[in-house]
């Protein structure tokens, strides 16, 4: 009867389990290996905690305790060695195939790559990711990432800073960037699309902040794309011609990803801008006495003085060199503008 319901709620519990969709869609070569390699977890688990969980409710209700009972001593028991043996030698058995399984599949995706193929260096800073890679048109850095569907690429992941964890769950993809080491991995994007790339290590105040985007292009496409970013390298980040109005703002409410500038807004409240974040002082609120000087200099050197109630270092200490001059000077007016309302 106990086996009976067992095997019956084994095949249901792994139906449901198998009918669930766990992942994101297949983004990349390694998608498949890695769910088929869950859905194999699964049927081999599921039957185990059924027979576990069956046992022991069968075992509560059949042996509990009777009225009357209570100063009864249970009949002393000496053990079974066969008992033991197969208990011993049954789970070694399931986990030493599954360790195995699971390593060769780890080995087989992670194969090294053949020779030529595209780097991409991963680096990770409180709160950014930068992508760098050579492209025909030059070398090109940028905030988002983006990869020609496939083609093989090697990532070599690293942290200027604290640990970081690369993300991209469409990709099945999940490494550490460990300050002083380079970690790697290998895989073939598949699918066109923007995906997520996020920070999956707590790396500090500003970790939630660390989401950033994939975009898998055609081969023609991403040449272009990235004819048009090696061009811009070393540009401001705004399009030529924009507005000092428009710099200072986007500086604010985007940062400047391709040099690691995080935006202002992403920590601060500012009316203005529309930004609503909390994780620094409201600017509206503190800078009501503060002219354009006073406010450059915060910027730059946000460690001076401490707005009481916050903490040291929270604040990048790095927009001296992470923005260049016009566009510091343009967030500083844009800023000054807005808190006083003129704006
Ligand atoms: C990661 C979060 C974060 C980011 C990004 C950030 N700030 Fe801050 N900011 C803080 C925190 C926390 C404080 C309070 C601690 C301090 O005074 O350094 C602060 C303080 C300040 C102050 C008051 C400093 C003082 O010395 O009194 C100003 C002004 C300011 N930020 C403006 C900016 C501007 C402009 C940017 C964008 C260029 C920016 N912040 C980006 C977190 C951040
Ligand atoms: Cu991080």
């Amino acid at each position: 009867m106990l086996l009976a319901i067992s095997v019956v709620a084994s095949v249901v519990g792994i139906i449901f389990m198998l009918a669930l969709d766990w992942f994101p869609e297949q983004g990349s070569s390694i998608a498949a290996p890695i769910d088929t390699f869950w859905d194999v977890l699964v049927v081999v688990s599921v039957p185990i905690f059924v027979a576990v969980t069956a046992m022991m409710l069968f075992s509560i209700w059949r042996w509990r305790q009777r009225p009357g009972e209570e100063d009864l001593d249970g009949p002393p028991i000496h053990g079974s060695t066969k008992l033991e043996v197969i208990w011993t030698i049954v789970p070694t058995v399931i986990i030493a195939a599954l360790t195995t399984y699971a390593a060769i599949l780890l080995v087989d995706i992670q194969s090294a790559p053949a020779k030529g193929t595209r780097v991409v260096n991963v680096n990770g800073v409180q709160f950014a990711w930068d992508f760098e890679t050579k492209t025909a048109a030059g070398p090109v850095k940028s905030a988002k990432l983006y990869l020609p569907i496939n083609e093989p690429v090697k990532f070599n992941v690293r942290s200027a800073d604290v640990i970081h964890d690369f993300w991209v769950p469409a990709f099945r993809l999940k490494v550490d960037a460990v300050p002083g080491i380079t970690t790697t991995y290998n895989l073939t994007p598949t699918k066109l699309g923007t995906f997520e790339v996020v920070c999956a290590e707590l790396c500090g105040l500003g970790h939630a902040y660390m989401r950033q985007t994939v975009t898998v292009l055609t081969a023609e496409r991403y040449a272009t794309v990235m004819a048009g970013l090696a061009k811009q390298a070393g540009a401001p980040a705004p399009a030529a011609g924009a507005s000092t109005d428009a710099v200072g703002k986007q500086m604010f409410v985007a940062g400047n990803p391709a040099t690691g500038a995080t935006a202002c807004g992403a920590c601060h409240t500012m009316k203005a801008a529309g930004t609503t974040a909390t994780t620094g002082p409201n600017l509206d609120e503190i800078l009501q006495a503060d002219d354009a000087a006073g406010i450059m200099e915060m910027i730059v050197n946000p460690n001076k003085e401490i707005v009481a109630g916050y903490s040291k270092g929270i604040m990048p200490a790095n927009y001296a060199t992470t923005m260049t001059k016009p566009q510091l000077d343009a967030l500083v007016k844009y800023i000054d503008q807005s808190v006083h309302g003129e704006g």
